[in-house]
């Protein structure tokens, strides 16, 4: 390396001189560590030491410390041998890492010295790092704050899950609105993950089923498949204890390449395996529209599912030498396995067939076992997100599965008809096979209810919902299967690490950091609320926050936008329910009121700058429509001079983790305003608020514990109730319904033209009418939309008053306790997996 003491091109402020040192804790030795490994872990040319080769080095120093602190506390678990939870889902949202382990290590400190030796500062080095983005929203978010607070607690778990080459779409806003490209968090490759080519399980697809001359039942045939473990360290928040995240790659063996064939010229033939192999782990989410898409994306949950199940029963069966055999029923005392919503459900009967055909257990037994040891998470009520997988492709994929299914099926309705004749009509909706002759389907969340020991929610008027609609009669059946597990979030990421400023203040004032793992200590702040001291210096946190966010939305969209106005955000996934129509609407009413007012009048108004950001489901028409709305409505809106002083309206294009982490801490006001009863819980709320910024929003999901939790004077509520939302559809139905003018100004406004020749009719459409297929306004934006316009002017006059406003944003702080992924975590601990902290000495 020309030289590997710090930045070739642009000089180095001191010697370096390289050593490998993966205990270093202090500045020089770190910085030695770092140039040791752009030296000898070199994935780089050696005449250049840039930004990126900084990041890899810096990533691969931390790494070989996470490695010592993850082989300690494997070998801490073997030896105490603890009940384990694995936590199975088909998404993880990371986000990048360097920050947030630095952080968890607490290094923070010395890695910025380090750097700073090295030519560097330590943000520039976190910002070359690609955002993990294997999820597509919350519930891959949540699974990531889980494994925080699981490893911050000490708990011994696992995650698992799969390894897309291509994660979540990047988002691009051009003239036509969104475009998808592909994502390439891989292109290079992730310094975080350690392949173990020792941890490779088969897994099939395809075949039939074999009756051996005993009786028992063997899959065999079709295709195999290799599922390749990559882990990826999730260090614990100042603990010894780090787990892993294991995603699994599918490989096809050497042997699987057909020579003959491949010396014939017949390229492709002769790697079919390898090429189905690669297949399976390339995207995210494949667009599932079509059958191949339908079965692909099945492949993913069983790839994830067997290949899971194998190593959690091998790392049963670890256990076991030397002490004789262990019992399989034993098994649900030492496993738990939560599922991350319906997409492991497959885990149910993969777990029931390996016990049975591959260990010898009869039905009964193994039915035992599975029941005892699978638990599920329900994270919607949406009828169209309820998995149903169709009957003729699981017979095709998975047929020796389908026979579990059945058999579960029929002894689940065999018990009913014997035990609970009251239910007998029911049994059509209970059952988990659904023989409807037009398309025949399995009811992935019937499954799950009726083979896991717990169900749960995510919020408590979402787990009501469960037990008095979706399961009511599951209920009635199993009293004490149903829980409510509200939704949390890791402080660390989301408030220590995104918001150093306002942490540090957080600190000083309750004059401890132990609200990092306590978050109930932020009640502390209360008594400080009214105190123009703490007012000051939180008002000048938040301003440095604005100021940060201000240069990255004029970096990424062009748009300066006023520090002075308020920060008004919503961001996440685009959907009706979501309503950023509302949003948009609302937007739009305000423009044209502006345009309307003399300009004194204007000067007395409440300067605003909207931001929504999300994506959009590549095929979804309706949500695609919206972002160009926005877009559009935020080209007028910022270029008219009359009004860009007091509203701007910017797209944040490519909405992420990283991209959450400069908003959130900026924001002074988000929107939460989906349909209430609609949104299971939502997390971004609990992050907002945790980052003293106030809530707009219904009773929707986890907005109700907020509100409670942070009182209903800091909450801007508007909006019909969960109870009365049938009622309002049907009048709507019955064409009872009597518009709001202002919702018929906004719309009309909308419709004129003034934003573009882009036709709105077909989205606009949606709120029109009283029935029909995309028609009669289901989500109720016409019914809320007059008082979510008169909880707006609520908002506008309480950001005049600077301290009324200030007090609120703390208060909002101070109230956030409860929604630490921590307490969620210890909940789940306790009261499904029922395990307990086992904390590497
Ligand atoms: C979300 N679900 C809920 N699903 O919508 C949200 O209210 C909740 O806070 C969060 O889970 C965590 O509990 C969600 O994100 C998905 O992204 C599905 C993934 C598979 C395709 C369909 C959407």
């Amino acid at each position: 390396m020309a030289n590997a003491n710090g930045k070739a091109a642009t000089g180095v402020s001191e010697k370096v001189s390289e050593k490998a040192n993966p205990e270093a804790n202090e500045a020089t030795e770190i910085a030695g560590n770092i140039i040791y490994h752009a030296k000898y872990s070199p994935h780089f040319s050696p005449l250049k030491f840039g930004p990126e080769q900084a990041l890899y080095a810096t990533a691969e120093s931390l790494r070989d410390r996470l490695i010592q602190l993850w082989n300690e506390t494997y070998l801490h678990f073997h030896k105490v041998d603890p009940k384990q939870t694995y936590y199975l889902s088909m998404e993880y949202l990371q986000g990048r890492a360097l920050t947030n382990a630095i952080g968890n290590l607490d290094l923070k400190g010395p890695y910025a010295d380090a750097l700073r030796k090295l030519g560097y500062e330590l943000e520039e080095i976190a910002e070359q790092e690609k955002d993990a983005a294997l999820g597509n929203g919350g519930l891959g978010r949540l699974a990531s704050c889980f494994l925080d607070s699981m490893a911050t607690l000490n708990l011994p778990a696992w995650g698992y899950g799969l390894r897309y080459r291509h994660g979540l779409f990047k988002q691009l806003i051009t003239k036509k609105g969104q475009e998808e490209v592909a994502e390439d968090w891989l292109e290079k490759f992730s310094p975080w993950e350690i392949v173990r080519h020792d941890v490779v399980f088969p897994v099939r697809f395809f075949g039939h089923v074999q009756i051996n001359p005993d009786g028992s039942r063997k899959w065999v045939g079709g295709d195999v498949v290799q599922a390749l473990a990559y882990d990826v360290p999730i260090p614990g928040f100042k603990t010894k204890n780090t787990i892993s995240l294991r995603l699994w790659e599918a490989k096809a063996r050497a042997e699987d390449l057909d020579l003959f064939q491949f010396n014939e010229g017949e390229y492709e033939l002769a790697a079919q395996l390898h090429s189905r192999a690669q297949q399976i782990c390339t995207v995210l989410y494949p667009g599932d529209a079509t059958e191949n898409g339908k079965l692909l994306r099945l492949k993913q949950q069983f790839f994830l599912c067997s290949a899971s199940l194998q190593d959690i029963i091998s790392r049963f069966n670890e256990r076991s030498t030397g002490e004789g055999s262990r019992k399989w029923s034993e098994f649900p005392s030492k496993v738990a396995v939560q599922m991350n919503d319906t997409h492991p459900t497959l885990a149910i009967p993969e777990l029931m067939r390996l016990l049975m055909d591959d260990n010898g257990l009869g039905w009964d037994e193994a039915w035992d076992v599975t029941s005892k040891t699978v638990a599920y998470t329900n994270h919607t009520v949406l009828p169209e997100a309820l998995e149903k997988w169709s009957q003729s492709l699981m017979w095709k994929l998975l047929p020796r599965h389908m026979e579990i299914i059945e058999e579960i099926d029929k002894r689940f309705v065999q018990t009913i008809r014997s035990t609970r004749v009251d239910l007998e009509d029911k049994l059509s909706s209970l059952s988990i096979l659904d023989h409807n002759p037009q398309k025949p389907v399995v009811r992935m969340a019937n499954l799950c209810v009726v083979s896991s020991h717990t169900v749960n929610g995510v919020a408590q008027l979402h787990s009501d919902i469960l037990k008095d609609e979706l399961f009511a009669d599951y209920v009635s059946i199993w009293p004490n299967k149903f829980q409510n597990k509200t939704n949390g979030i890791t402080p660390r990421r989301w408030l220590r690490f995104c918001s150093p400023e306002l942490s540090d203040i957080i600190t000083k004032w309750l004059k401890t950091d132990k609200w990092i793992t306590d978050l109930d200590l932020l009640t502390g702040l209360r008594q400080f609320a009214d105190n123009e001291e703490l007012q000051s210096e939180w008002a000048s946190a938040k301003a440095a926050n604005k100021q940060r966010l201000a240069q990255y939305i004029e970096r990424v969209t062009g748009v300066s936008i006023d520090t002075n106005s308020l920060f008004d955000i919503q961001v996440k996934r685009i959907h009706e329910y979501k309503r950023q129509l509302m949003n948009i609407l609302g937007v739009i009413y305000r423009f044209k009121k502006l345009k309307e007012m003399k300009p004194e009048e204007r000067k007395k108004t409440t300067p605003r700058t909207v931001m929504i950001g999300g994506k959009a489901f590549a095929t979804y028409t309706n949500a695609k429509r919206i972002v160009k709305l926005v877009n559009d409505v935020g080209d007028v809106v910022n270029s008219d001079p009359e009004v860009n002083e007091y509203l701007k309206v910017v797209f944040v294009p490519n909405y992420n983790v990283t991209v959450a982490e400069m908003l959130i801490p900026g924001s002074e006001l988000s929107q939460h305003i989906s349909t209430a009863g609609m949104e299971a819980s939502g997390t971004s709320n609990m992050k907002f608020a945790l980052n003293g910024c106030l809530i707009i929003g219904t009773l929707d999901g986890a907005n109700v514990e907020i509100r409670e939790e942070i009182g209903e004077e800091n909450f801007f509520l508007f909006g019909a109730t969960a109870d009365q939302v049938p009622r309002l559809r049907k009048e709507r139905e019955d064409g009872l319904f009597k518009p709001d003018p202002r919702f018929e100004e906004a719309k009309q406004f909308a419709k004129s033209g003034v934003f573009g020749t882009y036709d709105y009719g077909p989205l606009l459409d949606s709120l029109e009418g009283n029935t029909g297929y995309g028609r009669g306004d289901y989500f109720l934006v016409g019914y809320d939309f007059a008082s979510y316009m008169d909880a707006q002017a609520k908002v506008d006059e309480a950001y005049k008053d600077r301290k009324r406003w200030l007090k609120m944003s703390i208060m909002s702080t101070a109230g956030s306790g409860k929604f630490s992924s921590d307490r969620t975590i210890a909940q789940y601990a306790k009261e499904i997996w029922n395990i307990e902290a086992c904390p590497v000495p």
